[in-house]
């Protein structure tokens, strides 16, 4: 072969590998773009999901019917028979269910260091603290509150010895006397965690809002966001369908 003819092959040659790799994608966001499909029903707890992802930006598909929560629920009890429940995520064909968990879960993939504050931060086990107890405290005792009123005489509670669940609110009211949010120093997903049971509570008549003047500042702040004013409009277009009834006052 004459030189000129080698060196044109050798050329050919090294370009070919290239030829044949697969394109690369257009952008990162692109390559990373999950499918996250969100089982919802109206002012349930699977709004703080539809909040978080309208925080960061990231793409979803919202499942619900309009005006029919039970009509939601069936919908979830089809893609998830074992555990009937709102918040239902599947996230690129995965179940995803507790929503601290996915949120923590999305965050973690996807938060790129926004809403958690920093390990090493002093924010960060107040930020913790209130992820969890949200659920694990507030929402359980305020929703036990609730039940055993609504078992006996359907009153709300408003005797001199508080129940748990003004107990922990009251916890909840004394920390914000002194930091701006349950995230800390900056709003954080503890803050997006802890408007459900707060909402819970007040609106059930489980707790007197006169007594938690910090957590109704607050409340008017959060809920102030863009975020939330976007997941309102998507996930709670008519307001609240089918609330649980509120305590009775004495
Ligand atoms: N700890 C769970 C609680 C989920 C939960 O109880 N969700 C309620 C709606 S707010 C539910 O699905 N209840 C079942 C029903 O109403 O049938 C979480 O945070 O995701």
């Amino acid at each position: 072969m004459k030189p000129a003819r080698t060196l044109l092959l050798a050329i050919v040659l090294a370009a070919m590998p290239q030829a044949c790799t697969t394109p690369a994608p257009q952008s990162a966001t692109e390559a990373a773009a999950p499918s996250i499909v969100i089982y919802h029903a109206e002012g349930r707890r699977s709004e703080r999901v539809v909040w978080l992802c309208e925080e960061l930006g990231l793409p979803y598909e919202l499942k619900f019917r309009r005006g029919d929560v039970a009509g939601s629920f069936a919908d979830i009890q089809a893609v998830n028979p074992g555990m009937r429940v709102a918040p239902t995520v599947f996230y690129n064909g995965e179940l995803l269910v507790e929503s601290g968990a996915i949120l923590e879960f999305l965050l973690d993939r996807h938060g790129g260091g926004r809403l958690v504050p920093e390990t090493s931060s002093p924010d960060y086990a107040t930020h913790l603290r209130f992820m969890h107890y949200a659920e694990g405290t507030l929402a359980s005792d305020a929703v036990a509150d609730y039940r055993v009123a609504r078992a006996t005489d359907g009153k709300a509670p408003r005797g001199e010895k508080e129940t748990d669940g003004q107990r922990a609110m009251r916890f909840a009211e004394d920390h914000l006397a002194k930091h701006p949010y349950f995230g800390g120093s900056q709003f954080t997903a503890a803050d997006i965690m802890m408007v459900f049971p707060i909402s819970y509570a007040i609106r059930m008549n489980v707790a007197d809002p006169a007594k938690y003047p910090n957590i109704a500042a607050w409340q008017q702040k959060v809920e102030a966001r863009p975020a939330f004013q976007r997941m309102l409009t998507k996930a709670r277009p008519d307001g609240r369908v089918s609330p649980p009834p509120s305590l009775t006052m004495p």
